[in-house]
């Protein structure tokens, strides 16, 4: 360092000119000052690392001209800086504001003259507004060339008014003045800008020429007094704060006590947190949760909202509840007029929820305390009660001394179901829809972000998606885990940045890059198109790579300022107006504007497109530029799906809550029952006839069913049944299934039942994992729709309600549920003659059925089969919906010739015509013929969404949903809500069941019929009523309860329909018909059982027998 410094003291001697001793100084000055600010502004523990990866002391932002020449060759010439130029000013502003609040040192800005320095006020005005530190060096004339007509010359005194801390013109260079006042005047500047609340100072510096360094002679007396600064590298002034809150420890200081007291006092406290600005400040927030156990609601610009997790400890996040869908949760009136906190302890300034920042306004009055560093106001609501003005770690640290008694968490209890609830709904929301969509952007956006990563967030829709859909997701890196195992922290944070001093627009792509090289990370920056279009000069500073990580700028490209499509005036707005005033749209190329730049482009147009994408460029050494494309109508139509949904899924929430047992404790968080024991019973009853998917040849008269009834008792003696009866269609068999069951029975004792169970969003899914420790993969279809049954019957028992009401909360209404009934559709096995299958049809509907289903490509040509199908037609006339399904057994010109052949029978579709699936659009192409899924979406490995997105063709008209088969009713949901959604049938099919399962199906059929109008009344369309395959219930000559099935013609509805109400009260009282039981399995009995686990890498097997007293238990396992 003394050498550097001797090098400056011969150099300064040395210049040609005193405008180059001038600038010299300046930089010089400006330099040392980098290094002190790191020491005093940064946390010490913090600094070191920071010093290890900052590679330079200070930070030249110089844009081009000849009056500012003596400082930007002073800047580039020097060895301890770093420059960067770009000729856009503002941009390059910007750029240096990004720095800024990257590194938290102030970005040196030199620039000429004129219109150069006016285009600094942007960027000089989101630095003054979001507390940003920085140093513009203006160039100017001499005072004798103002007001005079030079050329360039504009009156630059002032010039940022009260958007700069401290403003100075210097004089112009002279050796009349002593050169230590150059070096007091940077000093005090950086102080200033330095010192709370942190911002941007100016220093106009006219100069006379020469501007080059040419010789012109000045007098070595001016540096008198400089030998000391010259011999050391220090700044010539030092400033010294003695910071006063020191002393103000709690109890040391009167308002900090008060502040205390009120915390303590506190049931209902909300930790609200907003912008924090460095690691350790989000570390202490984060520590500050824990401590309080209240519940937090954290900002895209907190750091904490996209946490990374860690796998192994899924309990961790339940030592901190955040309420990450707050917003969204309070779309509900319900929600709104229910929750209110009496204390809220704010901690950074900015709250990106308008939602949120009204429902801190509705809980009013109440004590709202807001800490943040600076002294400034921000109040816009005016509630601050106490302004706390100090870092987050001062006020962490004088409350972490207090203790605070937990006195109810019930408030808690309930914030955590609600937040649950939305979070599924949310997710389940951008998971089924097919197409890439802006929320999905940001509901993913952290899986692509590390521990050696930061986000810059645009601002427009960008920040509001990622606070509104932005998620916690798990990390596997090891050196995280230990590190947050080290420091018994939930969390990994990220840094996330955006520029909401100003909320601009403008200047974006600069700031975020100039935070990469700020914060030394990889940043992932995101922005919309006009954003993006606002600052492509930006690309300009992209492509100097100076001492910076690569960086990810994702563009979302919905053509437009997508933001104003939200408004509520664009639906009373002229289209045209709206495009051409508001939305701006366009189609300006940002391939080609990347192109222009050689910056690497990739266009994005699907959800797998964007993971691929930011997966290869996480670990590339180039800049890329990823535009995704999006369409400013479909994002708003999505927006408001989502809203609506969430809104739905918070009032069932609530709903769920309101009706929780008086009295229950809520110990045991998101948990509300307790599972007592379990126990199964062999069925075998008696079939008229063999099952449709019946292989076998049937000599005998003779037909039966088996399979088991599970009984699932909860702790407060409600029991709930359900059905495990697989089939041929079945990839398990009831050997199979009785081993898994047997391993349930006895790992099931004791279990707790989550309260969301019910809303089929995912939930059942997580808790048969984290709970009963069983991968979705290894639990047979079968035993999972029977669990799910049993459990979500025995939840309906205990609240005294049903399982629909349970599933729809919203609709209970007895005196609807006894006029409601499901249409049910006819099954014909369809074996025999043309004629005596027609008549077997017509005698259905005579009957009172309007829908048949007929099973077709049994016999050896597929012309007797539509000559049977042409019959049928014949004879039941052109009302009747007819139906035929071909289990994938014709290739695909029997297909084609059976289709030929039935063009005119007018039927409703044809379930699986063709054996390769992969054929069945073509089928529907060539033919014209609608056709529904069954076996395909029996037989999908991966995610149901991600398998169906193949099947969005509009001659697909039905999905079939066999909830035993493809694995309960969590699924079958999210199945059927596809359907919907793409407006195709969603057709409930039995699989055989006894009175049991198809009783739990009417209802499972009646509930997306509700949800069907709900589409119906979305879109506004008409959608007729379904008939379900429940057809089934004919096959019963015995059944497993002595209460028989309510399924009769209905005059009102002019169909076959099965009764709600009365699918209710059988399973309400529910009786197991003993007679037809065989065995019975209880714990007590049972010392075996079997768990096969098959994932995609490995397969294992589980064999455990209990043997000797129970006393003494030894297990073994093989
Ligand atoms: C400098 C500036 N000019 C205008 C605005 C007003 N404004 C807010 S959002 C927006 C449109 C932004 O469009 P885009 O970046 O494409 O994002 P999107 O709305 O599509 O999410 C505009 C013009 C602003 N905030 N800042």
């Amino acid at each position: 360092m003394l050498d550097d410094a001797n090098e400056t003291s011969y150099s300064l001697q040395d210049q040609a000119n005193i405008n180059a001793v001038w600038a010299s100084l300046i930089v010089e000055e400006c330099s040392r000052l980098g290094i002190v600010v790191s020491k005093n502004f940064l946390p010490l523990d913090f600094f070191c690392s920071i010093c290890l990866i900052d590679t330079f002391f200070q930070y030249f932002c110089v844009a081009p001209g000849s009056r500012s020449s003596p400082l930007a060759i002073a800047a580039s010439s020097h060895p301890l800086t770093t420059c960067i130029s770009c000729f856009d000013e503002r941009s390059l502003a910007f750029h240096a504001v990004g720095y800024s609040k990257g590194s938290h040192k102030p970005a040196v800005i030199i620039t000429s003259s004129g219109t150069a320095v006016s285009n600094l006020l942007p960027a000089v005005v989101e630095a003054s507004q979001d507390f940003v530190p920085l140093l513009l060096l203006t160039a100017d004339r001499p005072p004798e060339l103002l007001d005079a007509g030079a050329n360039q010359a504009i009156n630059q005194v002032n010039h940022f008014g009260s958007f700069v801390r401290f403003t100075f013109s210097l004089p112009a260079p002279t050796d009349n003045i002593p050169a230590r006042m150059v070096l007091t005047t940077i000093d005090s500047a950086v102080h200033w800008a330095t010192s709370l609340p942190f911002g941007p100072v100016h220093i106009n510096c006219p100069f006379r020429e020469p501007l080059d360094d040419s010789s012109d002679n000045w007098m070595l007396n001016c540096l008198k007094g400089l030998d000391i600064w010259m011999s050391g590298a220090e700044p010539f002034t030092k400033y010294i704060q003695l910071q006063n809150y020191l002393a103000c420890k709690a109890g040391a200081c009167v308002p900090m006590a008060e502040v205390l007291e009120i915390i303590k006092g506190t049931d209902t406290g909300l930790l609200l947190l907003g912008a924090i600005h460095t690691e350790d400040e989000i570390w202490a927030a984060l520590l500050l949760a824990k401590h309080l156990n209240w519940p937090v609601v954290a900002d895209i610009l907190s750091g904490l909202r996209l946490r990374k997790l860690l796998p192994s400890l899924p309990e961790i996040e339940e030592n901190v509840l955040f309420v990450d869908h707050l917003d969204h949760a309070l779309l509900s009136e319900g929600v709104r007029g229910w929750i209110h906190f009496d204390v809220i302890v704010q901690i950074g300034s900015r709250i990106t929820s308008k939602r949120v920042s009204q429902m801190v306004e509705d809980c009013f009055p109440c004590t709202y305390i807001l800490v943040d560093n600076h002294p400034c106001r921000h109040d816009p609501s005016h509630f601050v009660t106490h302004r706390v003005q100090c870092s987050v770690r001062q006020f962490v640290d004088s409350l972490m001394q207090s203790q605070f008694s937990h006195r109810s968490n019930k408030w808690c209890f309930y914030l955590r179901v609600l937040n649950t609830m939305v979070a599924w709904d949310i997710s389940f929301q951008i998971n089924a829809e097919y197409s890439i969509t802006e929320p999905h952007v940001a509901h993913v956006i952290t899986e692509a972000l590390s521990a050696e990563s930061a986000l810059f967030v645009g601002n427009s829709m960008i920040i509001r998606d990622a606070d509104m859909y932005g998620r916690s997701c798990k990390t596997h890196a090891q050196s995280i885990a230990h590190m947050m195992l080290d420091s018994e922290l939930p969390c990994l944070s990220i840094r996330v940045a955006g520029n909401r001093g100003a909320s601009g627009i403008d200047g974006l792509l600069s700031t975020a890059i100039g935070f990469a090289v700020g914060c030394n990370k990889q940043v992932l920056c995101l922005v919309g198109d006009v954003s993006m279009l606002h600052d492509t000069n930006g690309l300009a500073i992209l492509t100097q790579r100076v001492s910076r990580k690569p960086m990810r700028i994702l563009v979302i490209n919905n053509h437009g300022g997508a933001i104003f499509s939200l408004l509520p005036f664009a639906d009373k707005t002229d289209p045209q107006i709206l495009d051409r005033y508001f939305y701006t749209s366009h189609t300006i190329s940002i391939q080609k504007l990347c192109e222009a730049h050689s910056v690497r482009h990739l266009p994005v147009k699907t959800k797998v497109e964007l993971q691929e994408a930011l997966l290869k460029f996480e670990h590339e050494k180039t800049d890329c530029v990823i535009e995704v494309e999006s369409c400013i109508g479909a994002n708003s139509t999505f927006h408001s799906t989502l809203r609506k949904s969430a809104q739905q899924a918070a009032d069932h929430a609530l709903s769920i809550l309101s009706r929780l047992p008086v009295g229950v404790s809520i110990s045991d968080g998101l948990f509300l029952y307790k599972i007592h024991k379990m126990n199964f019973s062999l069925y075998r009853i008696q079939l008229c006839a063999p099952p449709t998917s019946s292989s076998a040849d049937h000599h005998h008269n003779e037909f039966h069913r088996e399979g088991y009834i599970l009984s699932v008792y909860l702790e407060d003696g409600s029991v709930g049944y359900g059905e495990v009866a697989p089939l041929e269609i079945h990839k398990e068999n009831l050997v199979d299934v009785e081993e898994q069951l047997l391993f349930l029975l006895h790992i099931i004792k004791g279990i707790k039942i989550d309260v969301s169970l019910p809303t089929l969003k995912g939930s059942f899914t997580s808790w048969i994992w984290s709970n009963l420790g069983i991968m979705e993969c290894s639990i047979f279809p079968s035993v999972r729709c029977g669990l799910e049954m049993a459990i979500l019957n025995a939840i309906a028992v205990s609240q005294g309600s049903s399982f629909i009401s349970m599933l729809q909360p919203q609709m209970i209404n007895e005196e609807i549920y006894e006029k409601s009934s499901v249409k049910i559709c006819a099954l014909v096995d369809s074996n025999g003659t043309p004629n005596e299958v027609a008549y077997i049809a017509s005698s259905l509907v005579e009957e009172g059925f309007t829908a048949i289903k007929l099973k077709v490509a049994r016999r050896a040509d597929p012309i007797q089969d539509a000559a049977v199908i042409c019959k049928v037609r014949n004879e039941v006339g052109p009302c009747v919906e007819l139906r035929v399904d071909a289990n994938r057994k014709w290739t695909y010109e029997e297909a084609i010739q059976f289709g030929f052949l039935v063009r005119d029978c007018d039927l409703q579709y044809i379930e699986e015509p063709v054996e390769n699936v992969d054929d069945i659009v073509k089928f529907c192409e060539e033919t014209g013929l609608p056709a529904a899924l069954d076996e395909t979406i029996d037989n999908f490995q991966e995610s149901h969404l991600n398998m169906l997105a193949k099947y969005t063709h509009p001659g697909i008209v039905a999905v079939v949903i066999k909830p035993s088969v493809i694995g309960g009713f969590e699924k079958a949901a999210l199945i059927a809500r596809w359907a919907q959604k793409h407006g195709k049938m969603a057709v409930v099919s039995a699989a055989f069941e006894s009175g049991l399962g198809l009783s739990t199906y009417i209802l499972f059929s009646y509930y997306l019929e509700q949800l069907n109008v709900v589409y119906t009344v979305m879109n506004r369309e008409i959608r007729p009523s379904i008939a379900h395959g429940l057809g089934t219930y004919k096959w019963l000559k015995q059944d497993v309860t002595a209460i028989p099935l309510g399924i009769h013609y209905d005059p009102c509805k002019g169909f076959m329909g099965a009764s709600v109400a009365g699918a209710i009260q059988l399973l309400k009282n529910f009786k197991v018909n003993n007679n037809v039981i065989h065995k019975t399995f209880n714990e007590e009995q049972v010392h075996r059982y079997h768990l096969t686990v098959n994932s995609k890498n490995f397969s294992y097997s589980i064999k455990v027998h209990e043997v000797g007293q129970e006393s003494n238990v030894s297990t073994g396992t093989s």
